[in-house]
């Protein structure tokens, strides 16, 4: 395998500059101040009224943590091409809604019926199936309203192309699609790459590249910025995928806030399952590797993303 669109090599000089600048950027730094950023959004965008079950069950996955990373990649891509966090906010809150309505989702026991997520009991072990089901419907539905109400400084045509962005990364074209595929795919022996590329693409995949390229929509950034973007984003979420699923078999339950090991029990096709884990290590690396150098003509303004990329493979949870 490798990269869902490679990119041309950069000449050396400049990768080694890169690569120095990359190492001098405070990503620990970067990452704690965009997520009390992110942290603090969230918390004012759901307030608790009458039917106070249903409120309350939505803020208990949304503020239940986790890394934010969709909203954090969302700012980053606007910021990066000139916009501010102030325009990108409410979509960076809307990608976590609809991230956090499909956890709550996929941990039902008619998915994949998971007791933990983000180290805490799942939504329908708290609240029951019937309230974890409403819950997610009712951030999915928020979600957009949230971004079509709160977005300020944004051209409304933009703003409309970033609400159909989202909506396809969800519907069946995106997560939906791959869910069902996963599905469709527990317990049986003989899944190919390019099956288990497809599920990722769509279940993980999908929601990863509209957190980047939303950002610089937001922005109006150009085609060939978006273009450029979108295979940072393609080649990340895959690596983001394989990396989970070796994390799954390498980490602890407590790293994880889950039970890990669940893929072994499902009977799972993951990446280590067909590569082992060395290889897909090395497969992610790669996939990174180029999602860096799509970014090499936006110089130091795309350190940030370029740390990600990093923290991507380095990651514990
Ligand atoms: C979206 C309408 C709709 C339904 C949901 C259940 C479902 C359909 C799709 C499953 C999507 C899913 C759970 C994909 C897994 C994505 C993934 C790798 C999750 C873990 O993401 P992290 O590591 O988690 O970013 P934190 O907790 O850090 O946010």
């Amino acid at each position: 395998m490798m990269s869902a669109d490679q990119t041309s090599a950069a000449p050396l000089s400049s990768r080694s500059e890169a690569s120095t600048d990359a190492d001098a950027f405070d990503l620990k730094g970067y990452l704690n101040q965009r997520r009390e950023q992110v942290e603090s959004a969230l918390n004012a965008s759901i307030e608790v009224i009458y039917p106070e079950k249903i409120y309350e069950a939505m803020r208990y996955s949304l503020m239940a943590g986790g890394k934010r990373l969709r909203p954090i990649l969302c700012l980053a891509t606007c910021e990066l091409t000139g916009g501010s966090i102030e325009m990108a906010m409410p979509t960076a809150c809307a990608l976590e809604m609809i991230h956090t309505m499909s956890l709550i989702h996929d941990d039902l026991p008619a998915m994949d019926n998971d007791d933990y997520r983000r180290g805490k009991l799942t939504n329908h072990k708290v609240y029951g199936e019937d309230i974890a089901i409403l819950a997610g419907d009712g951030l999915l539905a928020y979600a957009f309203e949230y971004l079509a109400v709160h977005t300020k400084g944004v051209a409304p045509e933009r703003l409309l192309k970033v609400v159909a962005r989202l909506g396809n990364a969800v519907a069946a074209t995106g997560l939906v699609g791959g869910q069902v595929v996963d599905l469709d795919c527990e317990g049986a022996a003989d899944i190919t790459v390019k099956t288990l590329n497809f599920i990722h693409t769509h279940k993980t995949g999908a929601l990863l590249e509209a957190s980047v390229v939303s950002g610089a929509e937001l922005a109006s950034a150009d085609d060939e910025t978006l273009a450029k973007l979108t295979q940072y984003a393609r080649n990340i979420g895959l690596a983001f995928q394989i990396v989970d699923d070796v994390l799954d078999i390498t980490a602890t339950d407590e790293e994880l806030g889950k039970t890990a090991g669940k893929d072994l029990t499902a009977q799972k096709a993951t990446y280590p399952s067909l590569w082992g884990i060395d290889e897909s290590r090395r497969q992610a690396q790669q996939l990174v590797e180029a999602a860096k150098a799509v970014l090499e003509p936006f110089g130091a303004r795309a350190l940030p993303l370029i740390a990600i990329a990093d923290y991507i493979t380095n990651r514990r949870s």
